[in-house]
């Protein structure tokens, strides 16, 4: 690609938006930033190097004026966005921001999508590359742009990239030498329109895989196993439920790798520290990727043991009047929450609510009527979440009126030996910039309610 003068149309002024800007200005392009929001609603904008004629935010900006040569999409922008369409009608190149940032990557890459769990083996791995002395670049969906991390891939580094269904959509050279597909439930589904699409955006992370790659794939997911037979890679798979003959499984407490029915046990599960089945999935696909780029199953042994979990999934806040209080605002699906209920086995009071992505709640409130002795609900699917939970049996649901007042309506709720968690099963975005602020808020909201009890 020769970028010299061509001119790029970014869309999306927030983290891969101006990733993306900065890369593109230093490959010598004439860059153009669009956003929906006004300035003065956008952060770091006015770090970068753009006049009036570039930083075109707070309105459309007209296409003929701009006449970009290619787009590059923050995932956050829908490809029915009438410039996109525009685009896509004129044969204008679309490109998602990961693929300018992993386009002529020299870097050994490591991609991992999936419905759930991402974060947490992305994080995995990252740690596991570090333990191979070379550099590692943990970027991606994680919530760091890859764009902004171009100058740190080179030969010698392992990048490891966690990539969503809105990443992928838009990607046509982005190669994976390493690619993981965790499992696929129903997600942003307002987006994507049917599981059939979601899926088809979450495949194409093997789309350049060559015959030598490796594709890391869940035995579990039905869905997920049929894409191996499609494949151009290597597939390795791996079971947390059923032993492998050839593959990572459970083994008599342990998790094994076995080639042709030899097995060599790679470590005991009760010596990991994530809790819950569905960290198994993250665990053994961590560990086959590992095993590719180089460990050895003693050094991935010792990996795994050490590695604590992730921010704000299934995180301890900590125990407080003997009421342990669980910070899962990172899930942000029926299906991520849904785990981090079945992770635990005391009585729970569960904070739930937020945005919808377009689920329907109802196979949710079955596990949550088996679970939940109280279901605080809050944000703007509370209504459709109650009419669930009600639909579904679940007894006790109290509505908040915001945020803080969820939180201590959950700790009235709760009394010593149970856990509150926060696990919304929606989004954050009807109150929140991200789940990290929700997550953040809520475990301030906790600590300062125990350092400043209030008075009943
Ligand atoms: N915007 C427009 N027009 C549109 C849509 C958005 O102008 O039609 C603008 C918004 O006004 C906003 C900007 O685009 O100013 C935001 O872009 P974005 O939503 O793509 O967000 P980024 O800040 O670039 O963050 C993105 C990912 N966000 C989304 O996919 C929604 C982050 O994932 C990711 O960490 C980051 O890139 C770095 O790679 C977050 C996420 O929620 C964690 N991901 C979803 C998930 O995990 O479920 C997919």
């Amino acid at each position: 690609m020769e970028w010299m003068n061509k001119r790029i149309l970014v869309i999306g002024a927030g983290l891969s938006g101006q990733a993306a800007v900065r890369n593109l200005q230093q490959l010598g392009a004439e860059v153009f930033l669009t956003d929906r929001k006004p300035l003065e609603q956008l952060e770091g904008v006015e770090g970068l190097s753009l006049d009036q004629e570039h930083l075109l935010v707070g309105h459309v900006p007209d296409y003929k004026e701009v006449r970009p040569d290619l787009l590059v999409l923050s995932p956050g922008v829908s490809p029915q966005l009438p410039l996109v369409q525009k685009a896509l009608s004129e044969d204008v190149e679309v490109w998602s921001e990961v693929e300018l940032a992993m386009f002529d990557c020299p870097a050994l890459c490591v991609g991992v999508t999936g419905t759930n769990g991402k974060t947490t083996t992305t994080s995995l791995i990252g740690e596991l590359a570090k333990r191979t002395g070379r550099p590692a670049v943990v970027a991606g969906n994680i919530g760091v742009a890859l764009s902004g991390q171009v100058e740190r891939m080179d030969e010698n580094s392992i990048v490891v990239a966690e990539l969503s269904s809105f990443q992928l959509e838009f990607i046509h050279k982005l190669r994976v030498h390493i690619g993981i597909l965790l499992n696929l439930t129903p997600d942003h589904l307002d987006r994507h329109g049917s599981i059939e699409a979601y899926l088809q955006a979450k495949a194409r992370i093997f789309e350049n895989q060559r015959a030598t790659d490796l594709a890391i794939l869940n035995w579990d997911d039905p869905y997920v196993r049929e894409l191996g037979s499609k494949l151009k890679g290597r597939v390795l798979y791996f079971s947390p439920t059923s032993f492998l003959t050839t593959g990572i499984s459970l083994h008599q407490g342990s998790i094994v790798y076995a080639e042709d029915g030899k097995i060599i046990p790679i470590i005991p599960r009760k010596d990991l520290q994530l809790r819950g089945a569905h960290n198994l999935e993250n665990v053994m696909a961590a560990a086959a990727a590992a095993k590719a780029f180089g460990l050895s199953w003693t050094e991935i042994a010792e990996g795994l043991a050490e590695f604590p979990g992730v921010e704000h999934r299934e995180e301890i806040v900590g125990t407080f009047d003997e009421v342990l209080f669980v910070n899962d605002s990172k899930g942000t699906n029926t299906d991520a929450a849904t785990k981090a209920l079945l992770a635990f086995e005391e009585p729970l009071v569960l904070i739930a609510g937020g945005k919808n992505k377009g689920l329907d709640f109802h196979e949710f409130m079955k596990v949550v009527k088996d679970r939940v002795k109280s279901l605080v609900l809050l944000g703007m699917a509370a209504d459709e979440m109650e009419r669930a939970a009600r639909d579904e049996g679940v007894e006790r649901i109290i509505r908040a009126t915001s945020f803080a007042d969820g939180v201590e309506l959950a700790i009235a709720e709760a009394v010593p030996g149970d856990v509150v968690l926060l696990s919304p099963a929606c989004t954050s975005w009807d109150m929140f910039k991200s789940y990290e602020e929700r997550g953040e808020l809520f475990k301030e909201l906790v600590r300062r309610h125990y350092r400043e009890p209030i008075e009943q």
